[in-house]
């Protein structure tokens, strides 16, 4: 533990003094340096979707669903193949983004149902309250789940974790995507609004940006749609797309959420703001369980090629599509296969503003700009998740190093091994044959579960209303 805080504070070292001058080979520095030869600090946009799953966009293969504007934007960009959430649930993966932690870390082991004790601690440092110290404008819109006590002064809310601007839910959108009624701007309920959330989030941000953004300063927007989570509902001229499928509902949910995102890069564009902004596109988990909902019957999502679901620890629950578009820093239509995750997201943000990343507690994530210019990211702590709940028992703890990813039950006693890269479907368990290599990541990963296990808190008993 020491040792990797400390490797991780010698390398903050080395980006801290590379930072005011840094270039990235490859790519045009011209466009990264200010006329003064400052770095010059992007703004940044971070999309999530909540439940689309690793094969639910057409630039991931997906046969039927249409998302024009996430594939221009990977063709204006790059398409990640190897991305993963932070967790296979809702409110851990959103935890990991804030705050460059394993959510276990933080106390966020699973989602957070309304009115429950748990909640990110205020004591987390998230990257938005960095941003907004650094001078960056922030703002949330949309599904925020990193509370219970959801706008009420017993829990840190969107403002305390660091955003200027917020226009959220505490989870999704009530009753459904359709005319909901739980959203909250600033701290005042709105009540009932009309429309569809993805065009609301969408809408909100637009407005943030044309009449509450000061253009003096940078500014990171986090815009967290509720779709395609349950319950869905969908305007009827994207259902009309997919008129004689049956899933019709769930492929035209993806395609308003693709819309209501290129409206918002149409708007961005318009404002100029397009040129040098870091616009990143991912999603909160792997694809909702088919027909978990009785009588709903929306829920299909697809994991394109990987195994399992939403809540599984194999690669369907945790590999979430990811594209990032970073004009002039990035190769457009190029393709990585470097691993990446949703706790990345902190440092990177971080290292682009050229603000410190917290040096007093344990980071999981990396810095990942060395993936723009071809290069590894430099891990200090392998990959890692742990769901007590996963479907996929005994199999709840997972860790990634290189190629390989070993899943483990929560007592460390039983393991499988797979060689991703050879692999991808997690079909052939390697656990007999590489002996040596399962005995050495087995000590790495029981060292870190040990420590991640005894750092999360413990919360209040507490009994959900029904
Ligand atoms: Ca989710």
């Amino acid at each position: 533990m020491e040792n990797s805080l400390q490797n991780r504070r010698n390398f903050m070292k080395v980006i801290g003094l590379g930072a005011a001058a840094m270039v990235l080979p490859g790519c045009s520095d011209s466009s990264f340096l200010s006329a003064a030869g400052k770095k010059k600090r992007p703004n940044m946009v971070i999309a999530l979707c909540d439940d689309l799953g690793y094969g639910d966009l057409s630039c991931y293969g997906h046969p039927f669903i249409q998302t024009s504007n996430l594939d221009k934007l990977a063709a204006e960009g790059m398409k990640l193949t190897d991305c993963y959430a932070a967790a296979p649930v809702c409110s851990p993966s959103r935890a990991g983004m804030l705050t460059g932690r394993n959510p276990n870390r933080c106390g966020v082991y699973d989602w957070i149902p309304h009115n429950s004790p748990v909640h990110l601690k205020k004591q987390e440092i998230s990257v938005a309250k960095i941003l907004k110290k650094a001078g960056y404008a922030t703002c949330h819109v949309g599904k925020w789940h990193s509370n219970g006590k959801f706008n009420s002064p017993e829990q840190p809310q969107p403002n305390d974790h660091g955003f200027d601007y917020w226009f959220s839910t505490q989870n999704n959108a009530r009753p459904t995507h359709h005319n909901p009624k739980n959203f909250v701007r600033n701290g005042i309920p709105v009540g009932r609004l009309e429309g569809y959330s993805s065009e609301l989030i969408a809408d909100e941000a637009i407005n943030w940006l044309r009449n509450h953004w000061d253009r003096n300063t940078p500014f990171c927007l986090f815009v967290w749609f509720h779709a395609p989570h349950e319950p869905i509902a969908t305007d009827a001229k994207f259902m009309k797309m997919y008129e004689g499928h049956k899933e019709a509902i769930y492929y035209g949910n993806v395609s308003q959420m693709d819309h209501a995102f290129g409206r918002l890069m149409k708007a961005m564009d318009d404002m100029a703001l397009r040129d040098d902004a870091f616009v990143m596109f991912t999603s909160d988990n792997g694809p909702e369980t088919l027909n978990r909902y009785r009588g709903s019957h929306c829920s299909y999502g697809s994991p394109g090629p990987l195994r399992g679901m939403k809540l599984h620890m194999y690669e369907g629950g945790i590999r979430v599509p990811g594209i990032i578009c970073y004009p002039g820093q990035i190769k457009p239509g190029s393709v990585s296969s470097e691993p990446i995750n949703g706790t990345d997201i902190l440092p990177t943000l971080c290292d682009l503003a050229g603000a410190k990343i917290p040096t007093d507690r344990a980071i999981d994530g990396a810095g990942i700009l060395p993936v723009f210019r071809g290069e590894k990211i430099k891990r200090t702590v392998p990959l890692y998740w742990r769901y007590d709940s996963a479907l996929s028992k005994p199999f709840t703890v997972a860790m990634r190093q290189g190629d390989w990813k070993i899943l483990a039950d929560d007592n460390m006693t039983v393991f499988e091994l797979y060689n991703l890269r050879k692999d991808k479907k997690e079909k052939n368990n390697l656990a007999s044959s590489e002996a040596g290599r399962l005995e050495a990541m087995k000590k790495t990963l029981i060292k870190l579960h040990r420590e991640i296990d005894l750092e999360g808190p413990r919360w209040p008993k507490w009994k959900r209303k029904k």
